[in-house]
């Protein structure tokens, strides 16, 4: 048995969870979900997945100095189409990650349109009040854009996850966040009995000096329902398509009555975490598709944990 697996996770349930349910938004909508998660001016900045019961999706933002209680905006960001959408209509867009370069904000999420899919798109911002809409970052089928924070060997580098095949991890560089290519899969990620169905990114890596931190999300199938669990991983800090260690147990799992009930039962699913001033990591992550919640750790904990049986 792994050691890693005879150690409690790391990753702790706050007890204010869930910490924005549907109840707590300032207009009417069936969920708050998938929320990308930054430090901006000081304060825990979250864009929420909000869906209204029209079923569309919408980003929110909120704002939260001690990264509980959270002070959340009236109406979604204003974030014009993009060049695609111009010509073909509104995407439904939805999981944000943001990552920060030179006072610049970039946020990739998901965008699916009827006729193709689901694709990558980005925006970017300084300030959070006004977005600039970028060209789609990939043909469909794709999802699961996380940014790297600092450029690796002078690129530009996102995870992803490409539809076709195993559906997994795989690394792109860029020059420019335009142009994306050296795509390689994380070819050595195993496939755990919790995760056999499929995975993807989910907050953006955290440097560490044994690796990118990067907490993911996999899935496995029951008979009626697919099971949502995070994992953590090391990936080589020049390299990030080769793993450094992998812990064969996940960090958590649907267990919780927020968690277990909702929208999509038995989903955990993060977008987002953030480092705090004294040191603890807040994972922000959604139970069952419908409410926002937080778990903690340090980064620290979360390396050790995967190193433990490397
Ligand atoms: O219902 C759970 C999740 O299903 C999808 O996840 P993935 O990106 O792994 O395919 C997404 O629709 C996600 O928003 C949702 O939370």
């Amino acid at each position: 048995m792994n050691p890693s697996a005879l150690m409690p996770s790391p990753l702790k349930r706050h007890t204010a969870n869930p910490i924005i349910t549907p109840q707590d938004m300032p207009f009417p909508c069936y969920t708050v979900m998938n929320a990308g998660a930054i430090m901006f001016e000081g304060k825990v900045l979250l864009l929420l997945r909000v869906e209204t019961r029209e079923r569309t999706s919408y980003f929110v933002k909120a704002t939260s100095e001690d990264g509980v209680n959270f002070k959340i905006n009236p109406v979604p960001i204003n974030y014009p189409l993009n060049e695609y959408e111009k010509i073909f209509g509104a995407a439904l867009r939805f999981d944000m990650r943001i990552t920060e370069f030179d006072g610049c904000y970039y946020c990739c999420h998901a965008a699916w349109m009827p006729t193709w899919g689901c694709t990558l798109a980005m925006c970017k911002t300084t300030d959070f009040e006004t977005f600039e809409p970028l060209q789609y970052m990939s043909p469909p089928a794709n999802r699961n854009a996380v940014l790297f924070p600092e450029k690796i060997n002078g690129l530009y580098c996102r995870l992803e996850r490409p539809q076709g095949g195993r559906i997994s991890m795989w690394v792109s560089y860029s020059p420019d966040l335009e142009f994306w290519g050296r795509h390689m899969p994380v070819h050595d990620l195993p496939r755990f009995a919790w995760g056999n169905n499929k995975n993807g990114a989910g907050c953006v890596p955290i440097k560490s000096d044994r690796g990118w931190l990067e907490i993911y999300h996999s899935t496995s199938k029951t008979c009626s329902s697919e099971n949502y669990y995070l994992g953590a991983v090391l990936l080589d800090l020049e390299n990030p398509a080769k793993v450094i260690a992998a812990p064969p147990a996940f960090i958590l799992a649907a267990e919780a009555e927020y968690e277990v009930a909702g929208q999509t039962p038995n989903v955990v699913f993060t977008g987002g975490a953030v480092q705090m001033p004294d040191g603890t990591l807040n994972v922000y992550y959604a139970g069952a598709d419908t409410r926002m919640c937080l778990a903690q750790t340090t980064i620290e904990d979360l390396v050790e944990y995967c190193l433990a049986g490397a």
